[in-house]
């Protein structure tokens, strides 16, 4: 009799939280496994040696024969495909899945349903609101992804519903999601540091569509617009007047309401949330829910109580008339746009915007439409200041300021009662912070200290 020892093994690569999350996984199924990551002290290294003390890990540059020796490899979001190594894995035959891949998986045999959400913004609102919704009707609804808790550490037996938000790096290595109804919010420029083009990245975002059941489709951008059969069941929604059984806004006896084809739905004055790009965000919650069966009236009820996320277009103070509002998480120039689209229509006075930062390879040119609308002066900091003055410089006004304690001051003394002064940089924060939410607090901090 003969003795046959498999020496199959899968591969994670990174050690952050997903590779973490991967190695407790693997372990609990008993799983063959290395790890890999690329960095000579990455952050869960001490934890993994310490939980696992026998698996092997690998660290520095990948190695082509470290991973042609794989069976699989499981890849983190924050490692490209493009990697060499990787290249070559894949050309070998090697299947290369995302965390999310694996999750799924997982998720589809144990037949709970998943929500797919992904977009260029407003991904974690939107997850976050439909995991609410969820909640509130009584499910044990798991919610997580890109949003920070890893997919496959959400896994577990009592689990009603997945509401997960996937980023467009989770779902380049992700082959089969299988959602019960997935969801591509919008489609403007991010990452273009990671993607040629951006085909590229709109290609990856719409892998989310992969096998689904149910597409909620944003009216309003064609570029989310999936390619699925007809058989799989659409639901758009939109800022117009919806054709029937779609979710739009009408005015009725002069409000302005969220609708279901003719259906009133809830007032825009009723949901805690404010500017037009949170009802947006409030009808593709709606239209996600219905897919998933969340009855209407959790839904109406969840939409009155959720003031959304911090950091989103979040109230500081109101000082002389001056509403100071937190949106540290706009990080491309889709989400300040959004933001100064969102929040200038109805404010008596007009914007003052903070921006600048990590530019991530931005064409910035789109803030102009809106900041000559809205706008009353741009103060920029950060790293990529100079690229966004070279857009602005004579379209709309704008200055200089050394950082953020020098434009707070500089809106302080500039603003007038009925203007609103807006932190929304339209690029990551890493140049000064360590996150936009470091930055989002220094930016609270300093405003709480003008009162
Ligand atoms: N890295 C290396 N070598 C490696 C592995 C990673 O240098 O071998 C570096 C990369 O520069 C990368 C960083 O480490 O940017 C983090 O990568 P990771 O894969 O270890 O990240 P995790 O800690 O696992 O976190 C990831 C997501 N991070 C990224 O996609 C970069 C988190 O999203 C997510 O919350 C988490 O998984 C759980 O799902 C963060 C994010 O910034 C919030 N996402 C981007 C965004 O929202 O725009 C897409
Ligand atoms: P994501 O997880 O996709 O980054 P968030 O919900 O964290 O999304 O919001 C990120 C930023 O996107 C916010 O700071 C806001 O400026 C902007 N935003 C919110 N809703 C929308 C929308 N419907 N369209 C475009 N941008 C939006």
């Amino acid at each position: 009799m003969s003795l046959i020892v498999s020496d199959r093994f899968s591969l994670i690569i990174g050690l952050g939280k997903t590779g973490l999350a991967c190695a407790q996984y693997l372990a609990l199924q008993g799983e063959r496994f290395q790890v890999a990551d690329s960095r000579q002290y990455p952050p869960f290294l001490d934890q993994l040696t310490s939980e696992q003390p026998d698996t092997p890990i690998h660290l520095g540059e990948f190695a082509h024969d470290l991973c042609l020796s794989a069976s699989q490899i499981i890849l983190s979001p924050g490692v490209s495909m493009q990697e060499p190594a990787l290249v070559a894995a894949a050309k070998a035959g090697i299947p290369i899945r995302s965390d999310v891949d694996v999750f799924a998986q997982a998720a589809r045999s144990a037949g709970v349903p998943i929500v797919a959400i992904t977009g260029s913004n407003a991904k974690s609102t939107v997850t976050s609101l439909v995991g609410q919704m969820a909640k509130t009707a009584g499910l044990n609804a798991a919610i997580g992804g890109n949003l920070g808790e890893p997919s496959v550490s959400l896994l577990a037996n009592d689990v009603d519903l997945y509401v997960m938000e996937l980023s467009s790096f989770q779902l380049e290595s992700t082959t089969a999601l299988g959602a019960t109804v997935a969801c591509v919010l919008n489609v403007s420029p991010d990452h273009m540091d990671r993607y040629d083009n951006l085909m590229a990245y709109h290609q990856a975002k719409h892998r989310v569509f992969q096998a689904c059941k149910a597409v909620v489709i944003n009216g309003d951008d064609a570029l989310t617009n999936p390619l699925v059969p007809d058989t799989v069941t659409q639901t758009r929604f939109s800022l117009g007047d919806p054709d029937v059984g779609q979710f739009g806004v009408r005015k009725e006896g002069g409000e302005e309401w969220l609708v279901k084809g003719l259906e009133p739905i809830i007032s825009v004055a009723k949901m805690a949330m404010s500017g037009r790009h949170n009802v947006a965000n409030a009808l593709a919650a709606l239209a996600l829910g219905q897919a998933a069966g969340l009855p209407m009236a959790a839904m109406i009820d969840t939409l009155t109580s959720f003031t959304g996320l911090p950091h989103r277009c979040e109230r500081v103070a109101s000082i002389g008339g001056v509403d100071y509002i937190n949106d540290s998480k706009g990080t491309n120039v889709g989400a300040t746009v959004a933001a100064l689209e969102g929040l200038g229509p109805d404010l008596a006075g007009k914007i003052i915007l903070i921006a600048g930062g990590v530019g991530k390879g931005a064409d910035f040119s789109d803030l102009i439409g809106p900041l000559s609308r809205y706008g009353k002066q741009t103060l920029l900091i950060g790293e990529d200041a100079k690229h966004i003055e070279e857009v602005l410089a004579g379209k709309v006004e704008f200055s200089h300021a050394t950082g953020m304690q020098e434009a707070i001051s500089m809106a302080h003394r500039q603003a007038v009662s009925g203007d609103l002064v807006l932190l929304s940089p339209a690029c990551a924060s890493f140049d000064a912070y360590i996150g936009f939410e470091a930055r989002g607090d220094h930016f609270a901090e300093l405003v709480r200290a003008l009162v």
